[in-house]
């Protein structure tokens, strides 16, 4: 326990360092409307010329409906180690096809779309961690990943597989998620990754090559490898144990934080490097495998008292001040860098420009909050999203 005490006080800062104090009188709207939520179409002024009201297209007409979720068609989410070598041979490459696409949306820096799905996460970080929507907007992430692997690069695998971290808790550096030949690759053993000290730069597996355009934290135009610094001891974070203590809340309330602190940061401090930072973490395609693994833990807990838990959201908006003890949950910290290989605290500063909540009528979590997806994929609502399957969402874990 000594290294959560002793990293106690900067885990809060990579959340809340940015000092700027937001209200609701700040909220403002989501560039991209979400569904259902899009503003009516402009009138066209009484004085416009008759010709042009004319000439103008007709509306598009309304997206259909979604397909109904049936037990048939919910894609079965499995863990990595019970997959066969050509599946894990398949999602990876269906991974480098991402990586291979051009971007294509304008978002700052991005070069192809495994990006835009990371930029999406780096953008909005300030107002999706530390805060009620965590665990929902990393669920509509993970969709948005698993569309694109599946719709435009030809996986037919039931995406994304996830990680069975309890599995691995104590030594990930043995995980086969990190093989160098049917994984990930392995260990940053190569040169210093950008100002993060010792760590370094894959040198086997698929990714040993990518080039990297954002972060560290909210940097961006950075090019950079994949470095990673294992850590076996922070993997124990990911452990059984620390996961039945979320199961056992009883509330959201509880329940968020819990998740978030001591399995959520197992994942990412035990990989580490580019996992432990928590704003350009998807950088590391190894994210997808946690987070999977994190929504999984999500519906878990969901599944034990439904349809209560169709509906049961709460939690801030903005995360706490800087120095904020660590909220509600297992009182564990949300994020626990490790001294001397985090991300430099000044870029995780979020920048002024950064988007800030909206969907709620004041800073409390609720159904109607937007998840912006940033044009990869329609934005949705949490309520959306509170059951995975359907009918937006349709998948289960197997
Ligand atoms: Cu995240």
């Amino acid at each position: 326990m000594l290294f959560q005490r002793t990293l106690l006080s900067l885990s809060l800062a990579a959340f809340s360092v940015s000092g700027v104090s937001v209200n609701a009188a700040h909220i403002r709207r989501s560039p991209v409307p979400a569904p259902g939520l899009a503003p009516a179409s402009i009138p066209v002024p009484a004085s416009a010329p008759v010709v042009a009201r004319q000439a103008a297209a007709p509306p598009a007409p309304p997206p259909p409906p979604p397909a109904k979720c049936t037990k048939g068609k919910k894609l079965k989410r499995k863990a990595w180690h019970t997959l066969s070598n050509k599946e894990k041979k398949d999602y990876i490459n269906a991974e480098l096809c991402l990586l291979a696409k051009p971007a294509t949306l304008g978002l700052p820096f991005t070069t192809n779309r495994f990006e835009e799905l990371q930029s999406i996460h780096q953008i909005p970080a300030s107002i999706t961690h530390g805060v009620g929507a965590f665990l929902p907007y990393h669920r509509l992430h993970m969709h948005a990943h698993e569309k694109a692997l599946r719709e435009e690069c030809g996986y037919k695998g039931a995406q994304p597989r996830y990680w069975d971290e309890p599995r691995d808790a104590g030594h990930f550096s043995q995980s086969d998620v990190l093989d160098p030949v049917t994984g990930f690759g392995g260990n940053g053993t190569g040169p210093p990754g950008p100002g993060t000290g010792t760590m370094g730069c894959i040198q086997d597996g698929p990714f040993a090559n990518v080039v990297d355009h954002l972060g560290p934290g909210y940097r961006q135009g950075t090019p950079h490898c994949i470095y990673r610094f294992v850590n076996d001891t922070v993997s124990r974070m990911s452990g059984q144990a620390y996961v039945d203590e979320c199961m056992a809340k009883t509330t959201y309330l509880d329940f968020w934080p819990c998740v978030e602190s001591a399995p959520h940061v197992g994942g990412h401090g035990g990989v580490g490097g580019k996992m432990l930072d928590p704003i350009a973490s998807p950088g590391d395609p190894t994210f997808y495998l946690h987070h999977t693994w994190l929504d999984k833990i999500f519906w878990d807990w969901q599944a034990l008292d439904l349809p209560a838990r169709f509906s049961d959201i709460s939690g801030r908006n903005l995360p706490l001040p800087p120095g904020s003890p660590p909220p509600a949950g297992n009182g564990l910290p949300l994020f626990l860098p490790e001294l001397g290989k985090f991300p430099p605290l000044d870029s995780l500063v979020p920048p002024a420009d950064s988007p800030l909540p909206h969907g709620d009528p004041g800073n409390t979590t609720t159904l109607t909050h937007i998840l912006d997806m940033m044009g990869v994929i329609p934005s949705a609502t949490i309520a959306d999203v509170m059951d995975i399957g359907g009918p937006l969402l349709c998948y289960e874990y197997v």
